[in-house]
């Protein structure tokens, strides 16, 4: 599949310091020591609906990275899947009378459309659903011949009891997995089943949906046997992260995990599995489901600067959940025309001790509001309360808007 265009990325004459980020299995702080090319895998949408506020945010975290490593010096595969068919996909497709292809297709190029808007880096590998399909199977194959798998009706379903550290990535105990499965695609109570926390594998051809044939009968992917697929081929065993927000921690990536360790034993999926937090509006969390949405796509149509957008984005720690309002986005509109003023200065308060202390808040867990938090005393310092400009620093805008550039993707 195609992604969308890169942005120009500003060199820096600085090597930012080892990145680390927080894995969810283990709790921790991981430094990130890739060996090649750093290898990041980030789960992609599901192409029903725009792009809103919730998803940009877990991209950007993804691209923080992406550019934290590139700070640090490495070379960066980036591997990004879009479930181009799925459940949820074929569902609004019939409701809404229209092809769920053409649903899909629309919906994929708008989000390449707002991604490119707020320069988020594309992904090295942009991947279907639908082109892995040769991929999902020969990876069922491969579980299959190791016992892993059963058939259920015309449906084909994954053991998690073939996975000894099935529960690893997330941590939840049983109760909490039972409890989030069903609220997750999953489908406890299907009789059948030799444990209520098996997930479909192969989708038996259902009347009125699409298939493709298999030696499992004629169906299609299971979601997330896509992913591991898809991440397994294109970027190999141990990778160094994947990521997603954290709805996705379960049942999604413990199974993938799951499939991945069943396949190919003695070799972990992720090395990290990093989580974005959840972004909520009107006190809950954004999603489709729920119709809470604030689409980039509308705020770009009502003439919203994309930098003020990925500013009010940078202001909060990926980590963390928090609503979006307006009044935030306002707030970075100014605050971009603030620092515009004093970047047009040419001259300004010393750059280099700000660009290594945005360099080493983005390599401590992509730290973000750190990061903006120095540009914004910087701004204050070159401005001056008497509005003189300091002048210490000749070159100081300069590499002020390279080091925005690279490490925020902001082009200020
Ligand atoms: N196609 C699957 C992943 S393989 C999927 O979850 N698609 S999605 O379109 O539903 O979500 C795309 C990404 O946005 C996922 O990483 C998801 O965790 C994240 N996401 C969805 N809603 C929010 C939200 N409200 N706040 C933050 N991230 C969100
Ligand atoms: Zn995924």
């Amino acid at each position: 599949m195609r992604a969308w265009p890169s942005p120009e990325i500003s060199t820096l004459p600085i090597v930012g310091p080892p990145v680390a980020i927080h894995d969810t299995a283990t709790g921790s702080l991981v430094t990130t020591r890739p060996d090649g090319p750093a290898r990041l895998y980030a789960c992609g949408i599901t192409p029903y609906d725009a792009t809103h506020m919730g998803h940009a945010a877990t991209y950007l975290a993804m691209d923080l990275l992406n550019r934290a490593w590139r700070s640090a010096g490495h070379e960066v595969t980036y591997v990004q899947n879009v479930t181009d068919v799925d459940d949820p996909l074929l569902e609004r497709a019939t409701k809404v009378h229209v092809d769920w292809v053409e649903l899909a297709e629309r919906e994929t190029e708008l989000f390449r459309q707002d991604m490119a808007a707020l320069r988020v880096l594309p992904p090295t590998h942009y991947i279907g659903a639908v082109e892995s399909i040769p991929l999902v199977v020969e990876l069922i194959e491969r579980l299959q011949a190791a016992g892993a798998v059963y058939r259920v009706d015309d449906d084909w379903y994954f053991s998690v009891t073939a996975d000894p550290a099935f529960g690893e990535e997330s941590n939840f105990d049983r109760e909490t997995m039972l409890r989030i499965f069903p609220e997750r695609g999953g489908d406890p109570d299907r009789a059948g089943k030799k444990d209520p926390l098996d997930c479909i594998v192969w989708r038996g051809e259902r009347e009125g949906e699409p298939s493709w044939p298999s030696p499992f009968g004629p169906g299609r992917p299971g979601w997330h046997i896509e992913c591991t697929a898809i991440a397994q081929h294109h970027l190999g065993g141990a990778f160094d992260v994947q990521g997603g927000g954290s709805d996705l921690v379960f049942p999604h990536h413990e199974m993938c995990a799951g499939h991945a360790h069943v396949a190919v034993p003695g070799t972990r999926f992720a090395q990290v599995y990093a989580h974005a937090g959840m972004v909520a509006y009107d006190g809950e969390k954004m999603s489709k489901s729920k119709g809470n949405l604030v689409f980039i796509s509308a705020l770009r149509n009502s003439d919203v600067d994309p930098m003020a957008i990925r500013l009010a984005l940078l202001r909060h720690h990926y980590r963390s959940d928090w609503e979006w309002t307006d009044a935030e986005l306002w707030e970075s509109v100014d605050t971009l025309a603030s620092w515009r003023q004093a970047l047009s200065l040419g001259a300004g308060a010393p750059a280099q001790p700000v660009v290594e202390e945005i360099l080493a808040a983005l390599a401590d867990d992509l730290d973000a509001p750190r990061a903006t938090a120095a540009v914004d005393r910087w701004v204050a310092a070159t401005v001056g309360t008497d509005g003189l400009a300091d002048t210490s620093d000749a070159d100081a805008a300069m590499a002020m808007l390279a080091a925005l550039d690279a490490t925020l993707g902001l082009a200020v």
